[in-house]
């Protein structure tokens, strides 16, 4: 590893930095930020977050990246968004810093994310075992219409589903802790980072069958879009998840809304790199401008919300 001091957006960092980071950060701001534990993964890594900002009476956004292994720049995003919270001085993060607790799990996936640094920079699942082959997709798990469209019965694909809902430890501690906390916490807000292909989709993720305040999502999720158009010239589209990417079951988004009850909830596809084959390997020097246009679609978002 390296010296947690030396954390950055202009490189991607081993999950041990971007814990012992998260670690260093919460002896520097002790009054307001809270390191939290999720519970441990298959592997017994820890799922290390933080919560920002402790106002009691404050709602709650819970942000959850790098349950794709390689989707490097989610991770990345979510720090980000944790230093700009922490550490701006501009007056509209210091607002959303003080109106809002930010509850951000950066990898939500710890095993398959240390296997793209040491083995295979390409793995997408957990790295539970299955006879001769590895891994749950772990946005294809959770019991929500499990298994129903769009993922794998079969555990050498890239979408294996498990073999039962919620079989995956990493899915059960998420499903904890959000029970734990939704109510306490005030969580209204939920946002799963991922890449790649410019996108901000709301449920569903297995039905055309649009959900109950789909005109607000679909209007908070243009003015998102339409505030990374301002911000970097990117356009972002968006739309449900089952109308936009492709159809798919048993992901995190659609259990957090239809389960644990969060009204407003994405999941963001971030930028790939331009003409290239393996459109999950986006060069650092994106991560920035990329991290910032998320941040500023997650305060459109909010802040469209809260005017309502
Ligand atoms: N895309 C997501 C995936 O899991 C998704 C899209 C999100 C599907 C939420 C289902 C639920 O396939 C990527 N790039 O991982
Ligand atoms: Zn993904």
């Amino acid at each position: 590893g390296i010296d947690p001091s030396k954390y950055d957006w202009h490189h991607y960092f081993h999950l041990k930095t971007i814990y012992e980071w998260i670690d260093q950060m919460a002896v520097k701001y002790p009054e307001r930020l809270t390191v939290l534990d999720m519970g441990t993964s298959t592997q017994g890594n820890q799922i290390k977050g933080v919560k920002v900002g402790h106002n009691p009476s404050n709602k709650a956004i819970f942000i959850e990246s790098g349950i794709h292994a390689r989707e490097w720049i989610a991770p990345a995003t979510a720090t980000y968004i944790i230093n700009e919270l922490l550490t701006s001085t501009a007056d509209y993060v210091q607002k959303l810093a003080s109106n809002y607790n930010w509850i951000i799990f950066p990898c939500v996936n710890p095993d398959g994310y240390k296997y793209t640094f040491e083995h295979d920079r390409m793995w997408r699942k957990n790295r539970q075992l299955f006879g001769t082959c590895r891994g749950v997709d772990l946005n294809r798990n959770y019991p929500d219409h499990w298994n129903t469209t769009g993922s794998s019965s079969d555990p050498t694909r890239y979408d294996f589903a498990g073999p039962t809902s919620a079989s995956e430890l990493e899915t059960q501690r998420l499903i904890e802790f959000i029970r734990n906390n939704v109510e306490k916490e005030h969580i209204k807000t939920y946002i799963a980072l991922h890449s790649y292909s410019q996108m901000l989709m709301f449920p569903s993720g297995y039905t055309k069958e649009r959900v109950p305040n789909y005109d607000d999502l679909q209007e908070f999720g243009k003015k998102a879009a339409a505030a990374i158009k301002a911000e970097s010239g990117r356009d972002y589209v968006s739309g449900s998840l089952y109308e936009t990417i492709y159809p798919s079951s048993g992901g995190s988004m659609d259990w957090a809304y239809s389960e644990a009850k969060i009204p407003i909830a994405y999941t963001f596809e971030l930028r790939g790199p331009p003409d290239s084959e393996d459109l999950f390997i986006l060069p650092a020097a994106e991560i920035q401008p990329t991290a910032s246009e998320a941040f500023a679609a997650i305060r459109a978002i909010v802040e469209a919300a809260a005017e309502k």
